[in-house]
């Protein structure tokens, strides 16, 4: 396990995922580019599956995507930093998105490190479903140098065919009820807590949200997806705990507490 990348999180933080955008919906992304017009904060992450699917340059070019790329370039104009996560739908996202969006993508998650020294861990979630391990050597695959690097330059009906795959495993496990063994696994949330040396850790992926302890390890946050229930988002400020909360609590004037 390589280590993760590493964040300051010095002033407020809006977290959503799973927005399953359709690089193609300009309706859909043009919401969500109104969404982040009336955003108050000084740092949005998304944990992943921003996009239903991503296979690079056709999908970057879909007036969907233009829309949410200038969104984020919008945020880093107003000196809004943009982290994305990769998603299982959209583990082709990289630099040349990076570069369109002045954001920054993480493959493999992040830590976010508060302003008093404590640090949330911040992962998409279907590397917590250690159980399947189908799936997990899909994602080594998905996630290997080669893919990663080669994926987006591949021609379309290559690359498609990964993505139809990793989509169709991914309705699968949201359609039906996963059994025990293909569920997101506590154990391995709380072992990478400890890895990570934080006391929080913050998911998206299952789409239910949750707040619990995961034993000793410290806290679990899971967002509902983006504008698919009443917690879609964690609201991350200084002096606070991380708190799952609306994201429409984000817009217009300062909530008051
Ligand atoms: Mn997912």
């Amino acid at each position: 396990m390589t280590d993760l990348p590493i964040i300051g999180l010095r002033a407020e933080t809006a977290v959503i995922g799973d927005l399953h955008l359709d690089p193609f919906d300009s309706q859909t992304c043009g919401s969500f580019r109104e969404w982040t017009q009336s955003l108050q904060v000084s740092r949005l992450i998304v944990m992943g599956d921003l996009f239903d699917a991503w296979v690079g340059p056709a999908h970057q070019a879909a007036p969907g995507s233009q829309l949410v790329l200038q969104a984020f370039r919008e945020l880093a104009q107003r000196d809004v930093a943009v982290n994305v996560l990769q998603g299982n739908r959209d583990f082709l996202l990289g630099e040349s998105f990076e570069r369109a969006g002045s954001c920054r993508v993480f493959p493999e998650g992040l830590i976010g490190v508060q302003r008093d020294g404590r640090r949330i861990l911040f992962l998409h979630g279907d590397e917590l479903c250690t159980k399947d391990l189908p799936y997990q050597r899909l994602r080594r695959l998905t996630h290997s140098r080669l893919v990663q690097r080669w994926g987006p330059r591949l021609p379309l009906f290559l690359s498609g065919r990964i993505a139809k795959r990793m989509r169709r495993i991914s309705t699968k496990a949201v359609a039906m009820k996963l059994s025990a063994e293909k569920e997101i696994q506590e154990s391995a949330g709380a072992e990478r807590l400890r890895q990570a040396r934080a006391h929080v850790l913050v998911c998206g992926h299952v789409h239910r949200s949750r707040d619990c302890e995961l034993g000793e390890a410290g806290r679990w946050l899971i967002l509902d997806a983006w504008r698919a229930g009443p917690l879609d988002a964690v609201r991350i400020s200084a002096q606070e705990k991380p708190q799952l909360v609306s994201s429409d609590g984000f817009s217009g004037a300062p909530q008051i507490q």
